[in-house]
């Protein structure tokens, strides 16, 4: 690792411009200009060290996983299993059998839903979701209790963006079956207190599922510390590979829900008459895995615990500082979610230019950014806008990046007028 990684007590320095180079795509130049990205919400930019496991497994040592007795395929499994067992001790699971590989957190929310919704939700139950929620963790539970005669029951939040827990305490009654939750807002950066709301819900006997897709990047998770009953998150976000993400899950709820989807790696024996199901975590993984996914993000695990999660937390709460600081300074924008627990996430409108036209703008000055509702529609409706531009930040971002997205912005005035 290029990181000054020099152990001073139990913490590594973090040096942002040395990290940088841990990330070759950061130096590519964009129409002639330097490259800069901040876009890490939308997926983060993957480290040498990631890049290079993913290039490992096919180079030297790729077979299908538990089916083969030969060498390679033995290897292969060893290098995927020692995955698994990374991710555990990075959420501190108890146990790799609440580790389920899934294709990311939508799919491992969709699991959730479709298995424990159906065995355990009926009629005239209510899911309690909450304003800030990605489609991803609304549109599974519509699905869910159209199928079942539930009904979703949502959470609002005030003009800065903080959810409003009296209105959720009121919320939870005896027909709550279900909270799902995400931990950090993927379009204002809110930082939910989600030990709290798991534990009200608690109280009433329901259980809770964690979206932790943009918490996991900026923040230690420990899933036991918060009482999740199910957490999901994305190897994409954390500077893994897509198409890989795990869902954490209570072994004893895994244990009583069925299977998802059937196939071969999530059964035991199969006959016409009937068949057995593997023991946790496979009977929820049919079908050949993402085996060099799942690698890959057990390197992207180990490279951001080595770079330290309360570093790249400080980096970025410093940054996201400076960043709002300028942005305040820049007449006529507005900061879209001013929680005062906020992740590296800066959503903002320039009045009078559409947000796809202030994208479309920085991009030819280099600079990426997401424009648009960010796949949180309620968001955008309670703001009573269709849209924003979002600059969210990661471990790479230093300050040079935040006054080239200031200096692009002053130009998208001038050009506006
Ligand atoms: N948000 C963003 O630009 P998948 O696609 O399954 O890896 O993640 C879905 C998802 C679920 N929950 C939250 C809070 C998210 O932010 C995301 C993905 C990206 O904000 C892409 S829409």
């Amino acid at each position: 690792m290029a990181t000054k990684v020099i152990e001073e007590m139990t913490r590594p320095v973090f040096d942002v411009n040395v990290l940088r180079q841990d990330f070759p795509i950061l130096t590519e130049e964009v129409y002639g200009k330097p490259f800069t990205y901040l876009d890490s919400a939308a997926s983060a930019q993957k480290p040498r060290q990631v890049i290079e496991a993913i290039s490992k497994v096919y180079s030297t040592e790729y077979s299908n996983v538990h089916r083969g007795v030969h060498y390679m395929s033995q290897k292969t499994t060893d290098a995927m299993e020692e995955a698994r067992e990374k991710i555990r001790s990075f959420v501190n699971a108890s146990s790799i059998r609440e580790i389920i590989f899934v294709r990311g957190a939508t799919e491992g929310i969709n699991l959730v839903a479709s298995s424990w919704g159906r065995r355990n939700l009926s009629a005239g139950d209510e899911i309690i979701l909450t304003m800030l929620e990605h489609h991803s963790n609304i549109v599974p539970w519509q699905l869910m209790a159209e199928e079942v005669g539930a009904s979703l029951k949502v959470v609002p939040i005030d003009r800065d963006g903080v959810l409003d827990i009296d209105t959720y305490s009121n919320l939870l009654s005896d027909k709550t079956k279900f909270v799902a939750v995400t931990h950090v807002s993927n379009a204002l950066g809110t930082i939910l207190p989600v030990t709290e709301l798991i534990r009200l819900a608690h109280e009433r006997g329901a259980k809770v599922l964690v979206d932790g897709c943009q918490a996991a990047p900026h923040m230690k998770i420990d899933v036991r510390s918060l009482d999740a009953d199910f957490y999901v998150l994305s190897g994409h976000k954390i500077y893994g590979p897509s198409g890989i993400g795990i869902l954490y899950g209570k072994e004893k709820l895994l244990e009583a829900m069925p299977p998802y989807q059937g196939g071969e790696e999530m059964i035991d024996v199969v006959t016409f008459d009937k068949t057995t199901y593997a023991d946790l975590p496979f009977k929820f993984e049919a079908g050949t895995p993402h085996i060099a996914g799942a690698i890959g993000m057990g390197a992207a695990v180990n490279y951001i615990t080595a770079v330290g999660l309360e570093n790249i937390a400080a980096h970025e709460n410093d940054l996201l500082k400076y960043g709002t600081n300028k942005l305040k300074g820049i007449d006529s924008l507005e900061i879209v979610g001013q929680a005062p627990e906020k992740a590296a996430i800066l959503s903002f409108n320039l009045t009078g230019v559409h947000p796809h036209d202030v994208g479309t703008i920085l991009d030819r000055e280099g600079i990426a950014v997401r424009t648009g509702h960010h796949c949180a529609q309620p968001v955008m409706d309670y703001f009573d806008i269709a849209s924003t531009v979002r600059a969210s930040l990661g471990l790479y971002n230093n300050r040079s990046d935040i006054d080239a997205l200031v200096a692009a912005l002053e130009r998208v005035k001038e050009i506006f007028g």
